[in-house]
């Protein structure tokens, strides 16, 4: 029986993974965790957590008998370039406060496993940028990619060195109509979805040519999910897996909103964000993804930008201006 806690899931993807771990694995087997009073998305068992204070999260662990963390409390690309030192502590001690953790637990016999996200963030500006492979030059530039980096190195150190089952993914930038994304470059892809529900045009603050991958929040759930329920003998990735879903760019999703909203208009006025989405790839290839635990993405733009107009009703505060 496996018990789970996700941490940071006041966020975007931590508010969803809750939700779908709790369909699976039952109410009373996964705890949702952050470093607010309250869960923000009504989870039924909830822990005020902050992922610094490790005496806690043991405590936690131990608590409810856990056998998976998600590790996922994080300052994002914009957010990060805002308080680089909060971000590079937040980011790193974070998953190495998970790691010694699980260490520990392995070593005592109770294995923990871990999942923590990486992202394409990783990469820089020296990284091919089409079809970018999993292993690639990386050179990233902003302080939430090098920590990205940086972790991943981490996780291989401890699966090598101490056998700690930790898997990664590279999310792309991920879309949903649910919770609100949290400071990154590719927000603009959900911010244009309620523009147009509004009946505004959309400045956009990306070029109209910036492609980048991204991916649904469905994929991204399911690609996450998969990867952690994978034998851990078919994970030859342990610092962190390329995981496409789609590419597109942002005059290519107003073309797409366009079907549903002809009179929707969108202009471009790319600020520092845009120096940013510069240095990431354009696409990626996830031979090993497909290889090792059977990942294949299953939505594309049309599906996307349906579901997204169908979901979104109600204007939400905040977005437009995401950074
Ligand atoms: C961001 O834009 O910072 C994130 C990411 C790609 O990791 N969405």
């Amino acid at each position: 029986m496996e018990r789970i806690l996700v941490i940071g899931t006041n966020g975007q993807i931590g508010s969803e993974l809750v939700e779908a771990l709790t369909e699976k694995y039952g109410v009373d087997n996964v705890i949702a965790a952050d470093i607010g009073p309250h869960s923000l998305y009504g989870a039924e068992c909830y822990e005020t957590l902050d992922v610094l204070d490790s005496n806690r999260v043991a405590q936690i662990i131990d608590g409810y008998g856990v056998t998976q963390v998600y590790q996922l409390a994080a300052l994002l690309s914009v957010t990060g370039e805002q308080a680089p030192l909060k971000a590079w502590t937040l980011n790193m001690n974070g998953l190495l406060n998970i790691l010694e953790i699980a260490r520990e637990r392995g070593q005592a016999g109770k294995p923990l496993r871990v999942f923590w996200p990486s992202s394409i963030a990783a990469f820089g500006p020296h990284t091919p940028t089409v079809d970018t492979p999993q292993l690639a030059v990386m050179d990233p530039t902003t302080i939430y990619g090098i920590s990205k980096q940086a972790g991943e190195r981490l996780c291989e150190y401890y699966f090598n060195k101490f056998d700690v089952d930790v898997r990664s993914i590279r999310y792309p930038g991920i879309i949903s109509h649910k919770s609100p994304p949290g400071g990154g470059t590719t927000d603009y892809a959900i911010a244009i979805f309620h523009a147009a529900q509004r009946g505004e045009r959309y400045d956009c603050y990306l070029g109209p040519e910036t492609t980048l991958p991204m991916i649904y929040m469905p994929d991204a759930i399911r690609a996450t999910i998969e990867l952690m329920e994978a034998p851990a003998d078919q994970i030859r990735i342990r610092s962190a897996y390329n995981v496409a879903g789609l590419s597109f760019n942002p005059r290519e999703l107003a073309q797409a909103i366009k079907q549903y909203f002809p009179q929707f208009e969108i202009s471009y006025q790319p600020d520092q964000r845009q120096a940013i989405a510069d240095t990431w790839p354009h696409s990626l290839d996830d031979t090993y993804a497909r290889a090792d635990w059977g990942w294949h993405a299953g939505i594309g733009l049309q599906q996307l930008v349906e579901d997204m107009m169908a979901n979104i009703k109600a204007p939400q505060c905040g977005l437009h201006h995401a950074a």
